[in-house]
């Protein structure tokens, strides 16, 4: 291909497309004070090689008929693509000394950038990483999702409390996307379903339409690092069919005229906020479909490209991966395109679906599995339901009768369609039903998927359900993020580790060398410093480098517990109180994480850290043993600042409630030492990094299944921990809302009243030993250092290639493009 004979692009020649890009793009002639529009031209410069590659790519692809992989994501957090794109197309430096060049610093160009923020947390992340990883190992992959208007909310504290306002990423535009109109698709929805008998005797469908959509796409390419792929992201934008009633408008009702547009446009408006609840609107529903349908048709249309109407070689070319439940309204979509428009006969429909999807579980949390109403399906997808019930009614007839003969209470327990006062149709069945893989994120979830969630299933259909252990990946998460340690390992690792992870192994013959241990601890410090700019001018608090600096970064939750965290910090600042003199390593306490609009105690918690830290950071008496930040707005661009400067990752959940957590991976891989349960990915990174380097405490998931068994009781753990009492009985109080007694009360309420579900009083004895002993390893500082460094040297198997692989190689059966 063209690109690998081209010589690489020089400084000067970068700079030249730049100034070309500022004075004819942007008319920017005079761009010394407008930071935005030299970032805009870079971007442009970047995209001239990023469009050639795409070109190139999509030809290799057509060339070689590879089988794709379709991603259906509803979440997609890419962050900044900037400063990734540049490292995976070997720019960075061409691009450094281009815009230094040009009077500015490459980094503050960055700092203009909006985050892609089109997901909620870990699964959009996941799949974010998914497609550099794709991109990297030369697979062919198509992301499809839904081009929000705003994505996830800004955060804002006002007092203490979480505000949220609009995300805005593209008011203004954005560079890298594309818009394709000739691949637009229109989507019906509503009407009702005619049964239309032909001269054969069989019956034909048809589906009466009440509404039509209109789906635009547009195209994020995805760059992959050091390689010649560029693949593409496709998300869709809702609009109306015909924009504008110009009767109405003609004759003065100019709101009416637009409200045909307003709704449909409402589709893509808004990313749902909610991490891992079901949202339970119509409106979700309808996103859902809205962007199934539009992938569908895409998916469809690609295909004919190639093969026109001969449908034999679809399974071998297509499959389709959903991630979560949230897009599996594409099977019946496929079901129904390929029987009403293609007249597929129901078998050959069904044997075609069960052949080209697959699914991952994300979660076991009851409320995160989606179950949709009956009702509202007949309303919004007739023609969908009526498949949807053939296909329960075959698997209730065919597979679970064999199976188990003649039992009743299986068949409503397996049913896709949930039975009572309101029926429900419960997605993941549909999910496990039809794919003809079953993933679960990291493998004691896999296992739980197994025996706890979906038992049944795993003997009806042995083999299907399996494990594929999430990744991160170490472009964004290592080498752009913290590019001092990055340099520093390249000196030790001679192979490219950025697409090699593994390599890094080399890095633990130096866990002891006195000279690299300085190297590695002085760069650790060097990113605190860093990190504590940032803090003082987001929050105003000054912090230490010389602290500890301990790190939770991740949505707000009750499973996730940060108020774990929280509670020993009371106590920590209880000891200190009792005892001014209290031997204790001086830290930093530091959260990042949204809740939920509508979650109230999740907002509580917040409001109580925020709370607490005001009086906290501001006592002198404490010495400046203890400090709390909440950073406000934490994102993927927050977290890339945060992550290189952490010691410590806090990885607290109730064991048995975090699938996998993929901060964890990153976090130990810039050498940031783990304090956490037995639970999700911090089991295999305790295998990976060994005991001596990682602080594991608490119940573990079987413990926690006999508590449930033998009955808890939170105030069995309330009167036996005086320490443990003194600080609950703090948040009931004023003591930190003097004059308002009760203002922090939540958390205690939910904790005694509310019957602790999270296990939080259970584990937190078993917590604050565990801290007391990182505190010890942190005096010691050879012993620390060797720590964090093996975290780094043993995070190999957590790069989102290895994931990728998996995936290839168990469920996908991809070939990479030559
Ligand atoms: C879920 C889980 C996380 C998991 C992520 C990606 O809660 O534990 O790491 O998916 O698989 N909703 C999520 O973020």
């Amino acid at each position: 291909m063209a690109t690998a004979t081209k010589k690489p692009l020089t400084a000067a020649q970068f700079k030249t497309k730049v100034l070309h890009h500022l004075n004819f793009t942007s008319s920017e002639v005079d761009f010394q004070d407008n930071p935005t529009a030299v970032l805009r031209a870079v971007c442009l410069a970047v995209n001239e090689v990023v469009y050639e590659k795409l070109k190139e790519t999509n030809a290799a692809h057509t060339d070689q008929k590879s089988r794709s992989v379709n991603y259906l994501s509803l979440e997609y957090l890419m962050g900044r693509m900037l400063s990734n794109n540049l490292h995976n197309l070997n720019l960075f430096e061409v691009a450094n000394k281009a815009v230094a060049d040009l009077g500015f610093e490459l980094e503050d160009i960055f700092e203009e950038g909006h985050d892609l923020a089109l997901g909620n947390g870990g699964l959009g992340r996941l799949a974010a990483c998914f497609l550099d990883s794709l991109a990297t190992l030369d697979y062919n992959a198509v992301g499809y999702g839904i081009h929000y208007e705003h994505g996830l909310f800004e955060q804002q504290f006002h007092q203490g409390r979480q505000i949220e306002t609009p995300d805005e990423w593209r008011e203004y535009g954005n560079p890298w996307e594309v818009c394709r109109p000739e691949a637009v698709q229109e989507i019906p929805l509503f009407g009702s379903v005619e049964t239309q008998a032909q001269v054969d005797g069989s019956v034909k469908k048809i589906w009466h339409p009440g509404q039509i959509i209109k789906g635009v796409p547009w195209d994020v390419p995805i760059v992959g690092y050091n390689s010649k792929t560029v693949n593409v992201l496709r998300l869709w934008e809702s609009r109306a069919c015909s924009h504008f009633d110009w009767d109405q408008f003609n004759a003065g009702s100019y709101q009416d005229a637009h409200s045909a547009q307003n709704q449909a446009e409402t589709i893509s408006k808004v990313l749902y906020p909610n991490d891992e609840t079901e949202a339970g609107k119509e409106l979700r529903f309808i996103q859902q479909y809205f962007f199934c349908a539009c992938s569908i048709k895409d998916i469809i249309k690609r295909y004919q490209k190639q093969y026109a109407d001969d449908w034999s070689e679809f399974a071998n070319q297509v499959v389709i991966q959903l991630n979560d439940t949230h897009p599996t309204i594409a099977i019946l979509e496929l079901m129904r395109t390929l029987m009403d428009d293609y007249d597929f006969s129901w078998d050959n429909a069904w044997a075609m679906c069960r052949k080209v999807f697959a699914y991952t579980n994300h979660t076991l949390l009851p409320e995160a599995l989606e179950k949709w109403a009956v009702s509202m399906f007949e309303r919004v997808l007739p023609r969908h339901l009526e498949i949807l019930y053939t296909i329960n009614e075959q698997f209730l007839n065919n597979d679970v009768a064999r199976m188990w003969p003649g039992d009743v209470q299986m068949r409503a327990q397996l049913s896709i369609i949930e039975e009572g006062q309101q029926k429900m149709v419960r997605m993941a069945h549909l999910c496990v039903v039809t794919s003809f893989k079953v993933n679960g994120v990291a493998q004691i979830h896999s296992d739980l998927v197994q025996s706890d969630l979906f038992p049944e299933f795993n003997a009806l259909y042995p083999g299907k359900l399996t494990n594929v252990t999430n990744g991160v990946t170490p472009r964004r998460w290592l080498k752009a993020c913290n590019p001092k340690l990055s340099k520093l390992l390249d000196t030790v690792v001679k192979t490219d580790w950025a697409k090699d992870l593994s390599s890094l192994d080399a890095v633990s013959e130096y866990a002891d060398d006195a000279k690299f241990q300085k190297k590695f601890m002085d760069i650790k410090h060097e990113n605190k410093v860093k990190l504590a700019g940032e803090i003082k001018s987001l929050t105003g608090v000054d912090v230490s480098a010389d602290a500890i600096f301990d790190v939770q970064i991740k949505r707000l939750h009750e499973y996730k517990r940060q108020h774990l965290n929280f509670l020993h910090i009371l106590g920590l600042y209880h000891r200190l109180l009792e005892n001014p003199d209290y031997d204790m390593q001086p830290r930093v306490f530091i959260f990042g994480a949204k809740a939920a609009p509508g979650y109230y105690l999740a907002k509580e918690i917040i409001y109580a850290i925020n709370k607490v830290a005001e009086r906290i950071n501001n006592d002198d008496r404490i010495q400046g043993k203890l400090k709390i930040v909440f950073m406000p707005n934490y994102r993927v661009t927050l977290a890339e600042k945060i992550i290189p400067a952490a010691d410590v990752s806090e990885q607290i959940s109730t064991a048995g409630k975090e699938a996998s957590g993929t901060g964890n991976m990153k976090l130990a891989l810039n050498g940031a030492v783990t304090i956490g349960t037995l639970d999700g990915a911090n089991v295999e990174i305790a295998e990976e990094v060994g005991d001596d380097n990682i602080f594991i405490f608490g119940n573990t998931v079987d413990q926690i299944k006999v508590m449930q068994v033998e009955g808890y009781n939170p105030w069995d753990f309330y009167h036996a921990d005086q320490e443990l009492k003194a600080v609950i009985d703090w948040l009931r109080g004023d003591f930190f809302t003097p004059g308002k007694p009760g203002e922090l009360s939540a958390i205690a309420h939910s904790l005694l009243e509310g019957g602790d579900p999270y296990r939080v009083l259970a584990d937190y004895a078993d917590y604050a030993k565990a801290q007391q002993a990182l505190d010890e390893a942190y005096k010691d500082s050879k012993r620390w250092a060797r720590m964090a460094i093996l975290n780094t040297a043993k995070m190999g198997k957590f790069t989102s290639d290895r994931s990728i692989q998996d995936y290839v190689n168990n469920i996908w059966k991809l070939t990479p493009i030559k």
